[in-house]
């Protein structure tokens, strides 16, 4: 662990797997058998981790109504000054929202991306005051729009980036630290983040860019060795998770929590 920084208190809404995983979304995969037992197994090592990392967990209630009730990432995006609630792309996800917002609500002041927009989490890469914003088939020009007007009063700029082959913008890109980003290039379009260090995936693992930062120290897919390499030989604190089965459900491991207050 070296001398690594721990991050100030920081709370990390997870949520249950639905007993109905069987039936997520999919958008760039075939559908293959998930083990439920597994996928609760990882998921709770992925809780333990945050805790080690310094975040209390607060784990929401899933359903069988909630087949991708999991990733809850995708529902909001949690801000210093606020939180935002997403209006899911996939209509089947919609039915998550309340509960999040709820939760949400004894943490941040809340606001709504509203129909016609629509907005998943998983589409929202925040760097200091920049917000980047995929335009994957989950996002469109109306949510973008909802949140630039939500935003800018708060000083944060927000830009609409190109995703292609991949479900969100953050399986492309996610930040490492304020000025550097781990990225798969195949997906989105690096011009856009002219000024940053950008680390690539090793080739090999093209689904290797979804981290989730904590604090100082990097939790990486398990399944990604080469990639998570790169980013020991960089000096960078990494903390394997496995993430495999829920890989299969086109989830990462940012996917699996909405973190309060990760100025870290
Ligand atoms: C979906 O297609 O919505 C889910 N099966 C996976 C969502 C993964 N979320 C994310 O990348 N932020």
């Amino acid at each position: 662990m070296g001398n690594q920084r721990l991050p100030p208190a920081i709370t990390a809404l997870t949520r249950d797997i639905s007993p109905a995983i069987t039936r997520c979304e999919l958008t760039h995969l075939e559908r293959t058998p998930i083990d439920i037992e597994v996928a609760r197994r990882q998921h709770e090592a992925y809780e333990r981790t945050l805790s080690d990392l310094g975040c209390t967990v607060h784990r929401l209630a899933g359903g069988d109504d909630m087949p991708d009730s999991v990733f809850v990432e995708d529902t909001a995006v949690v801000f210093d000054e606020l939180a935002i609630v997403m209006r899911p792309g996939a209509p089947s996800r919609r039915i998550e929202t309340a509960a999040v917002a709820g939760a949400l609500a004894h943490h941040r002041a809340v606001r709504h991306i509203e129909a016609p927009g629509t907005l998943d989490g998983g589409d929202v890469l925040v760097v200091s005051r920049r917000v980047f914003v995929g335009s994957s088939s989950r996002t469109n020009g109306e949510g973008v729009d909802q949140m630039r007007r939500i935003l800018t009063p708060f000083g944060y700029t927000v830009e609409a980036i190109a995703v292609r082959g991949c479900l969100h913008l953050k399986s492309a890109v996610s930040a490492l630290d304020g000025g550097t980003l781990l990225i798969n290039r195949e997906w989105t379009d690096a011009s856009r983040f002219a000024g940053f260090e950008l680390i690539d995936v090793d080739p090999s693992e093209p689904f290797a860019a979804n981290v989730l930062r904590i604090g100082d120290v990097v939790a990486c897919p398990r399944e990604f060795p080469r990639t998570s390499g790169r980013l020991k030989r960089r000096g960078l604190h990494v903390r394997p998770v496995a993430a495999g089965e829920l890989a299969k459900a086109e989830g990462g491991v940012t996917c699996c929590s909405l973190i309060i207050g990760n100025d870290g």
